[in-house]
Formats: structure tokens, C-alpha cells, sequence
């Protein structure tokens, strides 16, 4: 029986574990990147570990997130990584180089090899065939030491393609069709593998805008086979040397097969608020649009640009929408300003921003009350935006621009002839804003420079013989990591202070979340099916923490959220019947008796509520190791305790 082509890069990778679904392989990483958001904790948590130099093959950080500077400490977060970097043996993309995404796959990403980084959309880099999960920080901070990345042997599936997307059809709508079909939960526990005679009609921006929101699916991770378009682009990008074949084998076995043809895909947009909330654009069109933002690691490569400046040359942007476009890298930026096609967008009248997340973090340009927003993101979360009741759909960048003219939802098939783009043969090449490492002969000259912005991480304890606290929270399904722990341009700058970013934690669903707790000192969160979804931030773990929960009891986790909180010591645990999340309400007390004991001889878990005098029979579905982590308090006084 042969592989596909992620068993294949699993198996050239496997430190440990057997190959078998569900169970916890560990696997060598080569790489890891990391942004500024995330950043700051993790690069805190590799000093902890006290590893000199970092151990992969390339780390590289990149400022991308939180480049809205209203005050000292996003800038001062930037001169810490810079140092860090420096001194550690990382690469630093400087603040206006791109995002992480986008700049990996142009310059650093190199097909067969694994990596992980402290962001939800790694798996972007599976468009050139690398095997890449999004992780948290401190999960990135033990691969820079050198450790194994751990997660549970996914499943595979094949979303087979045939056909070719029709003229004004685009890599956004087929991901959007995936998601329409298996939503927001159901890529969980697999790994979303892309084969067919459709492939090769995509090129790699396209397929890295398909594994990108595989993100949004839940999935572990997505991969596209390395192939001849695969070569031509990294030919293009100066690194034909980097580049290999990889394909799955032809009697490869797939745990699923997805069928989609191309040919009769239709334009898409992802309706409010939900990713998997998709709908045919035909149905929507004549909705009134406020504002429309191209860009994101979505969405943002020169072809992406290309198409947009296209459509808008020699027409203005209609008088009720507000356009911005920023633009996925510096090397994008720097073509589209040398070929006029940035000119374009100018003269249309498009708010350029800098090569950044920018608005997708809720960074600036929040809409207007109750605003229809079109976005080439990936996540349209409620509120997301900065603006709480704005209606924000996902579209692809040819539905927004043609929209942007019209200023109401329109079909871009309706605008006549497809502009032909062709992705150039040799892309702009200029590595100037990455700044190389210090070399290890002079790395104790350099100083890490440490802003008053920065604070200790919250102190996690062994876990107690017994967990007796009360619900302080009971959400319902698909709670995200933007509902736990809010981003945009106010609370981004706390992300390297938790006791202050404890004080949002949860107050988009409960303002008085983070008061209950500190009165309480202790608590239990109870909730819903993929509880966690979303971004990879650890703070959707280390805020909790800092407020004292020390149990999440839900239907079910999604994946990076759930490793977030083993490794922050919060004891994650689902129902085994998941009606009996009915039989618990805020305010019960609940205990976990002799939690440790059961935990340690792997026994089922039994909760007491004692406000109901019920009991409820849970599932812990943990490994050895992550046991063992939990009865250490965490990741690190595991690792501490390892060490000595
Ligand atoms: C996001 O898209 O939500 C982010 C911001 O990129 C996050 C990371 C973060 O919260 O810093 C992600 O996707 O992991
Ligand atoms: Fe940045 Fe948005 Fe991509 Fe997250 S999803 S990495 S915020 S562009």
C-alpha cells in the first residue's frame, strides 16, 4: 500500500508515535517562523528554556501584526524580537517587509520540509508542498530548541480536482466551496491533502490562498504535491535549488475523498459571521456596500494585486465604498510600484496601507456602524473587525474590486472580458529587510533590549489531588479564539502583558468575565463543540490562566487551541455525553475529585456537580506526555522538571 504525500513527509519526519489516526506522533522540525503578536511570548519562553542558539535548519520572525504604533509598546515589542533574533541565530523580517505568510512562501519556504509557527495560517506554505501546522508559542520555542512538535496522526483526506476554474472564478472560491461543504469544524483531526488533474492548472499564489484557509476548516494542516508550477515559481523566486518533486503514490489510500470540479465553480462569499457561512455571490448581488479591503495572507500576492489593478485602471472607486489595499509583501509592493499597476489603484482612488495584516487584525480601518464590509480574508468573525455590528464577507479579490466600483455586491463575471495576468518569470528579488543573525562568536556582545511593556508570564501550579470552583462561564458552539481573547489595535499592544490583557479576556460575550474571576480566585469555562477555533494565540490559554480557570469542560476542542491550554496547565476535558452540557449552569459549583490520581493511572474523569448533586462522566482523551505535562502546571515546569 503507498503514501500520500503528507504520510510520506510524516514519515521521513516521525521522532516518535506510530503513524495510526488519533494517536501522538512527534515529529523534527526544520523550520519555524513566528509574528510580532505571538511573538514577544514565544521568543520569552525560548530565553527561559536557556538553549544558546536555536537548532533548526532556518527560524525566521517577521513583524507583520502589530505595526499600528499608537503608543511605546508595539515598537518596543519590535526592538525586543529584533535583539532576541539577533543574538539567537534568527532571521528578522523587518516591519514593512510583508507578512509572515506570504514573505515565507516568496523567500524561505522549501517544498518536503516541515514547519511550524506561532500563527493559524502556516499551512499557507503547503502550496509549495511543505508540511506546515500553526502552533503556539511555546510549542515554537521548544522547536527552536531542537524539541519534537507533537500532534495527534491525522487523517488524511483528498479533495480531488479536476477541471479549471472558469474565466473571473478564483482560488478563493474553491476554498470557500470546501468550506461550504465540510465548514469550520469539519477539517479537524485531518489533513487536507490536494491531488488530480486540476492541479497543475493552479499556480502556487493559488494553491497557497487553498491551504491558507485550511486554517478556517480546522484542519491540521492542507498540502498541495511539488510539481512543475511549484518549480517554475521557485525558479521565479531565484531558489530553482530548493526545489524537489513530491507527489503522493498512486496507490495511496485516503481516509476521505472530497470531489471538486473547477470548471463549475461559481464566485462565492462567506456571509456573516462565520468562514463556512458561504453562499453563491448571484444571490447576494445589489447588497450595499460600505467598504471593501483587499489584502491579508489570503489574498495578497502579485497576481492577486495584479487582477485588482486591472480591474479598477481608468475607473474611480464608487462614491459610498471605501477601498484600502495593502499589499501581502514588500517584493509585491515593489513590483506593482515599478510596472504602474500601482498607479492604478492610486488613481482609482484605493487607500494604499503598508505590506501588513493591517485590517484583518482589526488594526485600523474598522467599518462603519452596521457597515457591509467585502474582505479577502480568511475570518469574519463577529466584531473581528473592530466595528460590532459590521456585516464582513469574505470574497475573492476579483467579487471585491468589482464591487468597489459599483458600490453594491456585484458578480465580477458581470464586468465582460477576464484580464489576462501571467505570473512573471522572474519576480523581484531584494532580501535587504531581513537581517541576518549575529554570528555565534558574537552573540554575547549583543544586548536584548526589554521595553517596560514587558511582563513575567503568568505562573501555572502542579495540579491539585482535587478541582473544586465554580462555572464562571458557559459559552455555546464554535467559540473562538478572537471571543476569548479579542485582538485589534486597543488590546494587540498588551500581548506581552498579560495581567492587563486578562482585564478583555472573554468581555465580547461577558464584560464581567475577568472581575468574576478575580473575585472567585478560581473557575471552570464550560462549553460547546470546537470550542477554541481560530488563531493559534496562546493568550486564548495564558489569560484564562492568569484569571484562575483551571478546568475547560466543552463538547469538543479544536486543535491548537486544546495543546494551548495542556501547555499552559488548564486541565482540558470534553463530555462524554454531550447532552449532559445541559445538566451544568453558570454559577454551579463543580468538583473533580482525586483529579490527579485519575489523571495520573489514566482512569475516567468524574465530575460532582455539587450544586445539582449530579454526576457527569467525562472524557480526558490525553496522551502520557500531555498528562504529565498537566500534573506539572505546564509546558515549561514540565521541561524545567525534565531538566534537572
Ligand atoms: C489571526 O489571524 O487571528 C492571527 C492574529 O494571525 C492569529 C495569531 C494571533 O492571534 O496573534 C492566528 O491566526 O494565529
Ligand atoms: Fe495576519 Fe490576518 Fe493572516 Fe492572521 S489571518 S496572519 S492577522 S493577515
Amino acid at each position: 500500500m503507498g503514501y500520500t504525500l503528507a504520510q510520506k513527509l510524516i514519515r521521513s519526519h516521525l521522532l516518535s508515535g506510530d503513524m495510526t489516526p488519533g494517536s501522538e506522533i512527534g515529529l523534527r522540525i526544520d523550520q519555524t517562523l513566528t509574528q510580532d503578536a505571538t511573538g514577544t511570548m514565544a521568543y520569552l519562553e525560548f530565553e527561559a528554556m536557556g538553549v544558546p542558539r536555536v537548532k533548526t535548519e532556518l527560524s525566521v520572525a517577521y513583524i507583520d501584526h502589530n505595526t499600528l504604533q499608537t503608543g511605546f509598546e508595539n515598537a518596543d515589542d519590535h526592538r525586543y524580537i529584533q535583539s532576541v533574533c539577533k543574538k539567537h541565530g534568527i532571521y528578522f523580517s523587518r516591519p514593512g517587509n510583508g507578512i509572515c505568510h506570504q514573505v515565507h512562501l516568496e523567500r524561505f519556504g522549501i517544498p518536503g520540509k516541515t514547519l511550524i509557527g506561532s500563527d493559524s495560517h502556516t499551512p499557507t506554505a503547503g502550496g509549495i508542498g511543505m508540511l506546515a501546522f500553526g502552533a503556539g508559542g511555546l510549542d515554537v520555542a521548544v522547536a527552536m530548541g531542537g524539541g519534537p512538535y507533537y500532534i495527534t496522526m491525522p487523517k488524511i483526506v483528498l479533495v480531488n480536482l479536476k477541471g479549471r476554474l472558469q474565466p473571473w472564478v478564483s482560488a478563493k472560491d474553491v476554498i470557500l466551496e470546501i468550506l461550504r461543504i465540510m465548514t469550520v469544524k469539519g477539517g479537524v483531526g485531518k489533513i487536507i491533502e490536494y491531488g488530480g488533474e486540476g492541479v497543475k492548472t493552479l499556480s502556487v499564489p493559488e494553491r497557497a490562498t487553498i491551504t491558507n484557509m485550511g486554517a478556517e476548516l480546522g484542519a491540521s494542516t492542507s498540502i498541495f504535491p511539488s510539481d512543475e508550477v511549484t518549480r517554475e515559481f521557485m525558479r521565479a523566486q531565484g531558489r530553482d535549488a530548493d526545489w524537489v518533486e513530491l507527489k503522493a503514490d498512486p496507490d495511496a489510500v485516503y481516509d476521505e475523498v472530497i470531489e471538486i470540479d473547477l470548471s463549475a465553480l461559481k464566485p462565492q462569499a462567506a456571509c456573516p459571521h462565520s468562514p463556512d457561512n458561504v453562499k453563491p455571490v448571484e444571490e447576494l448581488k445589489g447588497i450595499r456596500v460600505d467598504q471593501v479591503v483587499i489584502g491579508s495572507c489570503t489574498n495578497s500576492s502579485l497576481m492577486d494585486m495584479l487582477k485588482v489593478a486591472s480591474i479598477l485602471k481608468g475607473k474611480t472607486v464608487h462614491p459610498n465604498v471605501s477601498l484600502a489595499i495593502a499589499p501581502g509583501s514588500k517584493q509585491v509592493f515593489n513590483m506593482l510600484a515599478e510596472n504602474g499597476a500601482l498607479a492604478d489603484m492610486i488613481a482609482a482612488g484605493a487607500r494604499i496601507l503598508e505590506s501588513a495584516c493591517g485590517p484583518c487584525i482589526g488594526m485600523g480601518q474598522a467599518p462603519n456602524s452596521g457597515g457591509v464590509s467585502l474582505r479577502t480574508f480568511n475570518r469574519n468573525f463577529e466584531g473581528r473587525s473592530g466595528t460590532a455590528d459590521a456585516q464582513v464577507y469574505l470574497v475573492s479579490p476579483e467579487t471585491a474590486a468589482a464591487s468597489a466600483l459599483t458600490g453594491v455586491f456585484t458578480d465580477p463575471r458581470d464586468l465582460g472580458e477576464y484580464p489576462e495576468i501571467k505570473m512573471p518569470e522572474k519576480f523581484l528579488i531584494n532580501d535587504n529587510m531581513v537581517e541576518p543573525p549575529a554570528p555565534e562568536s558574537e552573540m554575547d556582545k549583543v544586548e536584548v533590549l526589554r521595553g517596560p511593556n514587558i511582563k513575567p508570564f503568568p505562573t501555572s501550579v502542579r495540579m491539585p489531588e482535587e478541582i473544586e470552583a465554580k462555572v464562571l462561564l458557559k459559552v455555546g458552539d464554535n467559540i473562538t479564539t478572537d471571543h476569548i481573547m479579542p485582538a485589534g489595535a486597543k488590546i494587540l499592544p498588551l500581548r506581552s502583558n498579560i495581567p492587563a490583557i486578562s482585564e478583555h479576556c472573554f468581555v465580547r460575550v461577558d464584560t464581567e468575565f475577568p472581575a468574576r474571576c478575580k473575585q472567585e480566585g478560581k473557575g471552570i469555562i464550560i462549553g460547546g463543540v470546537n470550542y477554541g477555533q481560530g488563531s493559534s494565540r496562546e493568550h486564548a490559554a495564558l489569560a484564562p490562566l492568569y484569571l484562575g480557570i483551571k478546568a475547560v469542560i466543552v463538547k469538543s476542542f479544536a486543535r491548537i487551541h486544546v495543546a494551548n491550554l495542556i501547555n499552559a496547565g488548564i486541565l482540558p476535558l470534553t463530555f462524554a455525553n454531550e447532552s449532559d452540557y445541559d445538566r451544568i449552569s453558570m454559577g454551579d459549583l463543580l468538583s473533580l475529585p482525586n483529579v490527579r490520581e485519575r489523571l495520573k493511572n489514566g482512569q475516567p474523569i468524574v465530575l460532582e456537580n455539587k450544586t445539582t448533586w449530579e454526576t457527569i462522566p467525562l472524557n480526558s482523551q490525553l496522551s502520557k506526555r500531555q498528562v504529565e505535562i498537566l500534573l506539572a502546571g505546564g509546558l515549561l515546569n514540565y521541561t524545567r522538571e525534565q531538566n534537572k
